[in-house]
């Protein structure tokens, strides 16, 4: 326990000032709960005046947000805090300064998804950015999700040579990992539990004091800033893994010519006390911003902190890795499917219609969708391919692309119809009339979501194979 470090901060006393650098869906509502804390008289929203997210500045200090879709009580919260004076969103870094706390809220995307390494550029330079203006007494937080060892390592590092200061002497430093999802943003803050972990106990004490006051229904749970990113990582891990347990499944039973969702239903079915069976759902694919890296983020921290002293079976791969490598799967089973279905060892020249570009049901949120890798495999074997989504708008990785098609449009003369995101649209499917929009005598459907009813398809004329579904494959 640090007495230099107890000491600077009982002189400081409770903090009453705080900064957040990241104006993003993480950023936002923190600052705004944290402005709404009656002791905390004032908190800074950092934001470059980039070309690309400048536009946040005004828009902040004039009481809107700029995050899109609907948030519950965003909106009112930032009028309110504006309103008061208790929060202002500046690209001046200087101002971090005058604080008391400061949390670096931002994103840690891969640099390129092929490889896997996270791009740890823009946070680098928001820690570059706080050692430039770091006092002694403060409390520096990150909330980003990041690779085990990032805090107690690399930002002390960069943090300690920028300022001359040494942490947990000089000044506290700790990782509290946010667990928001978009569309809930405000509940999730103050309702979900909060890990909150310190290279210290003061500095464990000290994060601990910034976050407790925004908590509602949520926990505080203290632990060490590793022990905090590994909780991060590993609950996304945890369920890429129980996902990919669901798919293994899903192709025994598919291989069987068994019905997987009955199998689920009887392995659900064993409850009583301490008995869990935390089965997930099979799919066409695993996409999104967490589950698709955070078991690499844990892989490469257990390397770097502990690689050396690891007892593992010779020879094995990793259970978490190869948990990925299933789900990274499943696209290509869409395809082999797809192929099958077709009675073809190649989809040149095949008309595929593709329903679902979202990674996630009933969002826009496309991020490592699965329906890319379908695409970019289809396109590769000399498909013809058409895109549905009414809720995707544009994808820029492929600007080709366009999503403004009606289903009709879509499946027009395809051979082929992919299901491969559980939109609500697609479940109302009329069996009937989408076979005549394709205009063949007997399409075929792919159900990578499992989302419409076999019999009803294949009575209409249709050839069909669903994701565990083996019952139901071979039948046309
Ligand atoms: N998926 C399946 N089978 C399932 C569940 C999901 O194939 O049973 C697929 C989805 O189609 C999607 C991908 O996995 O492609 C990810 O789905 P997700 O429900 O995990 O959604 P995410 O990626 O937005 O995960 C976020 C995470 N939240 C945070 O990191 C704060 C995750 O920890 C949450 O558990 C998840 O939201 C949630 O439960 O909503």
């Amino acid at each position: 326990m640090s007495d230099k470090l107890s000491q600077l901060i009982k002189n400081r006393g409770p903090i009453k000032k705080a900064g957040v650098i990241g104006m993003g869906y993480v950023g936002i509502p923190a600052a705004m709960l944290m402005a709404n804390v009656p002791s905390i008289k004032k908190v800074y929203g950092f934001q470059r005046a980039s070309k690309s997210s400048g536009y946040k500045i005004d828009m902040l200090n004039s009481g809107e947000c700029p995050l899109k879709g609907i948030e519950p009580g965003l909106d009112d919260l930032i009028r309110k805090v504006v309103t008061e004076g208790k929060f202002e969103c500046t690209s001046d870094f200087a101002k971090i300064g005058e604080l008391d706390a400061i949390c670096l809220a931002i994103q840690t995307p891969f640099a390129n998804p092929k490889d896997l390494i996270p791009d740890f550029g823009a946070l680098i330079d928001g820690i570059r950015n706080v050692g430039t203006y770091l006092k002694p007494g403060m409390l520096v937080v990150l909330e980003s999700t990041i690779t085990p060892g990032t805090t107690a390592v690399m930002a002390r590092e960069i943090l300690e040579k920028e300022s001359g200061l040494i942490a947990g002497e000089d000044f506290a430093l700790a990782h509290a990992p946010e667990r928001v999802m978009v569309g809930r943003l405000l509940q999730n803050i103050q309702e979900h539990d909060r890990c909150v972990g310190g290279i210290d106990d003061v500095s464990t004490a000290r994060a601990v004091e910034l976050y407790t006051p925004i908590m509602t229904k949520g926990r505080v749970i203290p632990m060490t800033a590793t022990e905090a990113e590994v909780t991060k990582t590993t609950e996304n891990t945890i369920r890429d893994l129980q996902i990919a347990a669901a798919n293994q499944l899903a192709l025994y039973c598919e291989a069987m010519g068994i019905n997987f969702y009955n199998v689920r239903t009887g392995v659900d079915s064993l409850k009583g006390e301490g008995i869990t069976r935390a089965m997930l759902w099979p799919g066409a694919g695993v996409g999104g911003h967490c589950l698709t890296k955070d078991t690499y983020h844990l892989e490469r921290g257990m390397h770097m902190l502990g690689g050396d002293k690891l007892d593992y079976p010779k020879g094995e791969e990793s259970l978490y890795v190869l948990a990925r490598h299933i789900n990274d799967f499943m696209p290509k089973h869409m395809v082999t499917l797809t192929k099958n279905a077709l009675r073809t060892e190649t989809l040149k020249g095949k008309k595929i219609a593709l329903l679902g570009w979202a990674f996630l049901a009933n969002t826009d949120d496309a991020r490592n969708t699965p329906s890319e890798s379908y695409y970019h495999l289809a396109k590769s074997e000399g498909a013809v391919t058409s895109i549905h989504d009414v809720w995707v708008k544009e994808f820029p990785e492929i600007p080709t692309l366009s999503f403004d098609k009606t289903i009709e449009e879509t499946v027009k003369g395809a051979d082929a119809v992919i299901i491969l995101t559980g939109h609500n649209e697609y479940k109302s499917l009329d069996a009937a009339q989408l076979k005549l929009m394709t205009g063949k005598e007997k399409p075929v459907i792919i159900d990578g979501r499992n989302i419409i009813d076999p019999d009803t398809f294949l009575d209409a004329g249709w050839t069909y194979r669903g994701i565990g579904r083996g019952d139901k494959n071979n039948l046309s």
